[in-house]
């Protein structure tokens, strides 16, 4: 079977997952993170009152979406459920996962509690699998300062091959050179290198012969390492979701 349907066009993003774009142009943002990072309190603070709450399609879990602008450009803002990873085991951890893979946002934001956050980089790292666009948002700063926990943002940014953007969400700080450095992503102005994990050898050498067959089926429509590595493990969910968003059965 072809491949006749893009997600992230403006029709899909409408009929998939009721994310509207008024311009073509518009920039989608997905804001991703673990449970109680402050990721609604940056939407927020990005957001102000433009935003509107219903349901994912076809799922119980909130959808949240705002907009706001910045410079010269509009930028549609969506409050992913918060999950610790994005194996999908759970109806959140689909929908956070679906999104940043078949929804293609421009910029995937992940915020992570600066005072715990070495537990917070799984999820991060598992967001770099899929795609290249994102900014890291180490929030709750005030916190971490309080408890003398100190975090070398430049250093962090750079291992990690991506910006990282101290805030303190729930006081508005930082949260312009957030917008600045989503703005900057968007545009092409910086670009991201991010880190590259090692798998062990037996892994490698799978990838090596998943991953161009992948990629020669679905093109630039989803990271085939990202999807070689799920089918190595055995996540159905994953073929399920193909099926659904890309129109594609790969069990035959
Ligand atoms: N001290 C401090 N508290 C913050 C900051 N940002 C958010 N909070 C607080 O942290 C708590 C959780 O914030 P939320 O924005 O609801 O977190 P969330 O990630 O959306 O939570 P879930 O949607 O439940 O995953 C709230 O009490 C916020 O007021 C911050 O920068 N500093
Ligand atoms: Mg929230």
């Amino acid at each position: 079977m072809g491949l006749t349907h893009s997600a992230s066009t403006k029709q899909g993003l409408k009929d998939l997952f009721n994310v509207e774009k008024l311009k073509e142009e518009d920039c989608v943002i997905a804001l991703a993170g673990n449970p109680n990072t402050g990721k609604s309190t940056v939407f927020n603070s990005l957001t102000g009152l433009h935003q509107h709450t219903g349901n994912w399609p076809g799922k119980t879990v909130v959808n949240s979406q705002g907009k706001y602008s910045h410079k010269d450009k509009d930028f549609i803002i969506v409050d992913l459920p918060g999950t610790y990873s994005l194996l999908a085991s759970s109806v959140e951890e689909v929908v956070a996962r679906d999104f940043i893979c078949f929804g293609k946002p421009d910029v995937t934001v992940v915020v992570l509690d600066a005072t715990c956050i070495e537990r917070n980089l799984n999820l991060l790292l598992q967001v770099l699998e899929i795609t290249d666009n994102v900014v890291a948002c180490v929030n709750l700063m005030d916190e971490a300062k309080s408890k003398n926990i100190k975090i070398d943002i430049e250093g962090l940014s750079k291992e990690l091959g991506i910006p990282v953007i101290p805030t303190t969400a729930r006081n508005n700080v930082g949260m312009n050179n957030l917008k600045d450095t989503i703005y900057d992503l968007c545009h092409n102005k910086i670009e991201t290198c991010p880190v590259q994990i090692l798998y062990p050898r037996e892994i490698t050498e799978q990838l090596q012969i998943l991953t161009p067959m992948l990629s020669s089926i679905f093109m630039d429509k989803i990271n085939a390492k990202w999807l070689a590595l799920r089918l190595l493990d055995g996540d159905d969910s994953i073929i399920n979701s193909i099926g659904k968003f890309l129109e594609y059965d790969l069990k035959t």
